[in-house]
């Protein structure tokens, strides 16, 4: 499917969805979070599609909601709108498949959140980071006060959104908010190597263990403990888990079986 805010690009099982608006420097209105929204939904279902890249056209990856159309809402259609981009962020966050956000740019405000809905970030070091929103009188609505505080911790995410802060690549690294750092030239090159290598892993295995992760962060230690074991012994019912083992102990790579 064609999408107005959207280009999309096939690269054997990576599928490269960059966002492009860059006239207003990628930021997120109704229209583009629903374009999102389809792309991922699509991306999901999508037998060929394995991993997903989510990068931005021009010099932002996402500088944030679309400050235009949020200056004239009212409290009904703020929460409205706050509502629409988490339950679509979440969505990219519960995805069957690894999404790999490779901020080329600003990643402000909801551009930061969207970016911490990925499972992992690789950015230029051109990026800078951060969650301006009380500088405008309102505060990160895509679920960024949850994300940041989980990824980086309670205090850094206090200091980032109190302060307003807009921070750069490496000091993004420093703190764990993102996982690489790169030159702009090899960013897409870089998030490709990283997804061919969760690639050459074992398909059920990876999304399994996204699951642990996502779904065992946000219970507690015991519930969350009974959980891996319980996918760890569906691992069992898979070729990939007798494959895997096998190969290991024939000295060889494995030859994971296609779907
Ligand atoms: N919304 C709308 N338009 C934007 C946005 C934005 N977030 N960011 C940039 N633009 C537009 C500019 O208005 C400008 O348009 P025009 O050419 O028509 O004047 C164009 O993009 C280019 O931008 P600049 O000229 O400002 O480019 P600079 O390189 O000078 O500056 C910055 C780049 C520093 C990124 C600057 O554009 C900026 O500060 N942007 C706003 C960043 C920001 O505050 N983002 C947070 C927004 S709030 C938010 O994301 C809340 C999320 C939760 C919402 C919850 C629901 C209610």
């Amino acid at each position: 499917m064609e999408y107005e805010n959207l280009q999309i690009e096939q690269q054997g099982p990576i599928q490269i969805i960059k966002i492009n608006r860059p006239q207003s420097l990628n930021a997120l209105n109704f229209e583009l979070l629903s374009d999102l929204d389809c792309a991922f939904s699509e991306a999901g279902a999508d037998a060929q599609t394995e991993i997903i890249i989510l990068s931005g056209e021009g010099k932002a990856f996402v500088a944030g909601a679309d400050i235009a159309k949020m200056a004239k809402m009212n409290a009904i259609e703020g929460k409205e709108f706050s509502e629409f981009g988490s339950e679509v962020f979440r969505r990219i966050e519960l995805l069957n498949k690894v999404v790999i956000a490779a901020v080329n740019g600003y990643a402000l405000g909801g551009g930061c959140e969207l970016c911490m809905a990925c499972d992992l970030r690789i950015a230029s070091v051109k990026a800078k980071f951060g969650q301006p929103e009380v500088g405008l009188g309102i505060i990160p609505g895509f679920s960024g006060t949850q994300r940041l505080a989980r990824l980086v911790g309670v205090g850094k995410a206090k200091e980032l959104i109190y302060t307003a802060s807009t921070i750069t690549a490496e000091e993004a690294l420093s703190i764990g908010l993102i996982n690489e750092v790169t030159e702009p030239e090899n960013l897409m090159a870089q998030a490709c190597a990283m997804a061919e290598k969760i690639l050459s892993k074992g398909k059920i295995a990876v999304s399994f263990a996204k699951e642990a992760i996502n779904r065992g962060i946000e219970t507690d230690l015991d519930t969350a403990i009974a959980m891996e074991s319980n996918l760890f012994g569906l691992c069992f019912s898979s070729e990939d888990q007798k494959e895997g083992m096998q190969a290991f102990l024939e000295k060889r790579k494995p030859n994971w079986l296609k779907k």
